[in-house]
């Protein structure tokens, strides 16, 4: 097998987006808690986003939410966050809030309303601008609960001239990207439902447009590392939500549910070139993102046991000697190429990854450095009076 040392530079750079909601409560249709020391202002947000990146050196980037993440100055923000220690990433549009909305956006059978969310796409693409920010990422509430509600072919001809528009204002260095989802909050349809739809309408813009995989956005059993091998074959697998899913759209700790398929995953995305420093400017081709939500744990700490687990996952992917698993393959050896796929998982890297840690610096364990910092005491103590920000 691979050893670790012949992978261990390969993990350099490696960066995993963390979404600036995930440091906001959150919670189910049941009750939203409200945790001590949670943010009020977007800075608070990426004050702690800061944090899981200083502990772990995974997380250089925080995902933005237009309107949760308004402010009047992004170039300001934006030096904020250079100040902390990280950029300003995604941005990510919201057409699921609007009561105008209620039928539709970017699908929407009234003009007015539909330009409403196509502009609302063009002043995402403005803050784009201000933050330097490469994405803009589309994810639509567009759907229908009952058959025969709605005339689900001329939604898609609307969806495509309304995602057309948004692409002519996409800059040469932006891309957008369009996530699927195959329920909720509609019932019955919704517009972009599986990467087949995602992949037909980015294929229609061009190449600055994507699909994004939200990894608990498919029906049980679904086969995922298929889709991710066959998006990466079309060129066209533009970044991932990463959470983990034992029912629905759980958004829990991403690799706590099914660390396997997590490997199996980034697997497919080391074997089809999506990952690593290929882009002149060192951003991965595929970008890794988070989309969680943390609503009985501390959100920190959340974010930190996220990023070390796509990191031990993508570690142990690098470990498939991958000349043995091809021989294997060719030779019809069944169980002796599951075999070399299942030594690679099956390898504990937490103490290389500790040691690999402390030669760059950073602590060998980040969840007991962080815990010791004193950091969440100091913000339950300091976040006291205006408004915690919450998820919606
Ligand atoms: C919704 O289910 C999608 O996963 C979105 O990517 C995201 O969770 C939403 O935009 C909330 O921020
Ligand atoms: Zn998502
Ligand atoms: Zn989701």
């Amino acid at each position: 097998m691979t050893d670790f040392a012949a992978i261990a530079p390969l993990l350099e750079g490696q960066a995993i987006e963390l979404p600036s909601w995930a440091f906001g409560n959150s919670g189910t249709r049941f009750k939203v808690f409200g945790t001590p020391g949670t943010p009020r202002s977007v800075e608070e947000k990426i004050a702690d986003a800061a944090q899981v990146h200083q502990y772990t050196g995974l997380a250089p980037s925080v995902a933005l939410h237009i309107p949760w993440d308004l402010v009047d100055d992004y170039a300001k923000l934006r030096e904020y966050a250079a100040e902390k220690g990280v950029s300003l990433g995604t941005v990510n549009s919201n057409t699921f809030q609007d009561d105008d909305y209620k039928f539709g956006a970017l699908t929407h059978v009234d003009e007015k309303i539909r330009q409403k969310a196509i502009d609302h796409h063009f002043e995402c693409i403005d803050v784009m601008d201000a933050t330097g920010s490469q994405d803009l990422k589309i994810w639509l509430a567009d759907g229908s609960n009952y058959p025969g509600q709605a005339d689900i072919r001329g939604r898609q001809d609307r969806l495509a001239d309304s995602l057309a528009k948004i692409y002519d204002r996409i800059g040469d260095d932006q891309r957008l990207v369009l996530e699927y989802k195959f329920f909720e909050p509609a019932f019955y349809h919704t517009d972009v439902p599986d990467w087949g739809t995602s992949y037909a309408q980015v294929s229609a813009l061009g190449d600055k447009a994507m699909v994004c995989l939200d990894t608990g956005h498919h029906a049980p059993g679904t086969n995922i590392e298929f889709i991710v091998m066959q998006l990466l074959r079309l060129g066209k697998l533009g970044s991932f939500d990463f959470n983990s899913r034992f029912y629905a759209d759980d958004d829990l700790i991403v690799g706590s549910a099914d660390p396997f398929q997590l490997f199996r995953i980034i697997f497919e995305v080391v074997r089809g070139g999506g990952y690593g420093p290929a882009n002149p400017d060192g951003t991965s081709p595929v970008a890794f993102m988070l989309d969680q939500c943390h609503n009985v744990e501390d959100k920190i700490p959340g974010q930190m046991r996220s990023v070390l687990n796509v990191q031990e996952m993508t570690a142990r992917a690098l470990l498939v000697d991958r000349d043995a698993l091809s021989a294997a393959q060719a030779a019809g050896d069944v169980l002796g190429a599951h075999q070399v796929f299942m030594d690679a998982f099956y390898t504990d890297v937490r103490a290389d990854l500790a040691a690999w840690r402390e030669e760059r610096g950073l602590p060998a364990d980040p969840m007991k450095a962080y815990a010791a910092s004193g950091y969440q005491a100091e913000i339950e103590a300091a976040r006291v009076g205006g408004t915690q920000m919450s998820w919606t």
